[in-house]
């Protein structure tokens, strides 16, 4: 059941406890497992790798079955429906249509005394995309991640992902893995596919960057890595708060906190309303579309935990909540969501209006679907082409330029105690490097 407060103290109090939710869990013990296998994986390679897929996945590999086949890819298409092939074709479409528009350009400034600043972006090589197994196998996710790094330029793509029961890879995700651009896939999942990721195996190569979600073990790894390789982020349970007026239809709002708590039973879906009698029926609604719920346990305990509605005073009190929890997913399901836009500070991805369920930014709106959790739209934001490339910084100088700003530079560097630094604009200068001719 979807409980209401309507105590401004204690719903702040409850929008903390759900915000710190993964980080007031335990994982020490989890620690040392992740720090063992990424130990083991980067001394013994491919053979930490099968004998971690034995003992975690149940499943007998060789070392060239670790990677996904021409014939088993193309044979994916034969496994999903037409149907699905087309979304999938239409996401990537639309995806890549709003990465592109998005990718940082290069640029340069000409300055006084001809100086030239600018910065210049290029991709990384290689790129390692983590695909869960399981529940959150999801070919959207795939798309997700893998049409920024196309976009971007990586030239070397790989993928990991963990083989079900059967040995496979499923399916939807090979197609949409190809869809996207990416032909490298290796069906091993887990801490140890981090590892292998981070510091390559006599199969896998090592890479620049990782990006996905993954369960805890996975995250573990990734914030281990760190430093060896770059990452998107650490991804947490996902989160969605809605802020509802009079306007709101109590029918919508409550597919829509639904469709977030299904996703996980620690998934977070919150509720602000100026009405308390859209509270009520957003909670009689959760109740009613549950009945029948396809994910009914999984979906039930997301909302007992960490599923709230709030009764606020106005929409400034309820976009101050908001920004103090930060959402992932913010819908304004209110009269004038662009006016409402102007109180908001922090949140991965606003969805404006009535007609904009997240879902539509979830598949296929083109906006990136991996959004900071757990407060992290504070400092952070979405997966983007961005997340796969880097800048030089560009400086040129002109002889004048130089001397323009020349004591300058010899006295900082003099205050820092560093001679070679002044010395390299004195000399410069007055030409001055008689002394030093050999
Ligand atoms: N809402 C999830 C993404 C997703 N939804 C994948 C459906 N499939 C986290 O942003
Ligand atoms: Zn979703």
């Amino acid at each position: 059941m979807l409980r209401i407060i309507t105590q401004i103290a204690e719903a702040t109090t409850e929008l903390q406890r759900i915000s710190d939710r993964t980080h007031n869990q335990q994982t020490e013990g989890k620690e040392v497992a992740v720090r063992e296998i990424l130990k083991t994986v980067q001394t013994e390679g491919d053979q930490a790798l099968l004998d971690y897929t034995e003992k975690f996945d149940q499943l007998t590999l060789t070392v060239d079955q670790l990677r996904v086949t021409g014939s088993e890819l193309d044979a994916a298409y034969q496994q999903v429906s037409k149907e699905l092939i087309d979304a999938i074709a239409l996401a990537r479409k639309k995806i890549e249509a709003f990465h592109r528009q998005r990718t940082p350009k290069s640029w340069v400034e000409f300055g006084d005394n001809q100086t030239v600043l600018g910065k210049r972006y290029t991709a990384v090589d290689r790129a390692g995309l983590y695909v869960p197994g399981g529940r959150a196998s999801y070919p959207s996710t795939v798309l997700m991640n893998a049409v920024p790094a196309t976009v971007a330029g990586v030239s070397r793509r790989v993928m990991v992902t963990p083989p079900g029961a059967d040995g496979k890879v499923n399916s939807a995700v090979l197609v949409a893995a190809q869809e996207a651009g990416i032909e490298e896939i290796y069906r091993v999942g887990g801490a140890h596919a981090i590892g292998a990721l981070a510091y390559g195996t006599e199969t896998i190569p090592k890479v620049d960057v990782i990006t996905g979600p993954g369960n805890i073990y996975v995250t573990l790894a990734k914030k281990m890595v760190y430093g060896t390789v770059g990452i998107d982020s650490l991804a947490g349970p996902s989160e969605v708060l809605i802020i509802a007026d009079h306007n709101a239809n109590p029918v919508y709002v409550a597919a829509d906190l639904l469709a977030q708590a299904e996703h996980d039973p620690m998934a977070a879906a919150i509720l602000l309303t100026t009405e308390e009698k859209l509270a009520q029926e957003v909670q009689k609604q959760v109740e009613v579309q549950l009945e029948n719920h396809p994910r009914r346990t999984l979906t039930e305990k997301a909302i007992a935990h960490y599923g709230v509605a709030v009764v606020v005073k106005s929409l400034t009190e309820a976009a101050k909540l908001s920004n103090l929890f930060a959402p992932e997913h913010l819908e304004l399901e209110v009269e004038d969501p662009w006016e409402m836009l102007n109180l908001i500070r922090h949140a991965g991805a606003i969805f404006m209006g009535h007609s904009t369920p997240e879902a539509v930014g979830d598949y296929l709106a083109g906006p990136n679907h991996t959004l900071p959790t757990s407060g992290a739209a504070r400092y952070a934001s979405a997966l983007g082409v961005e997340t796969f490339m880097k800048h030089s910084s560009l400086i040129e100088y002109s002889h004048t330029a130089l001397d323009d700003v020349s004591q300058a530079i010899q006295t900082l560097a003099q205050a820092e105690g560093l001679h070679s630094h002044s010395e390299s604009v004195r000399l410069r200068m007055s030409k001055q490097y008689d002394q030093y001719k050999c």
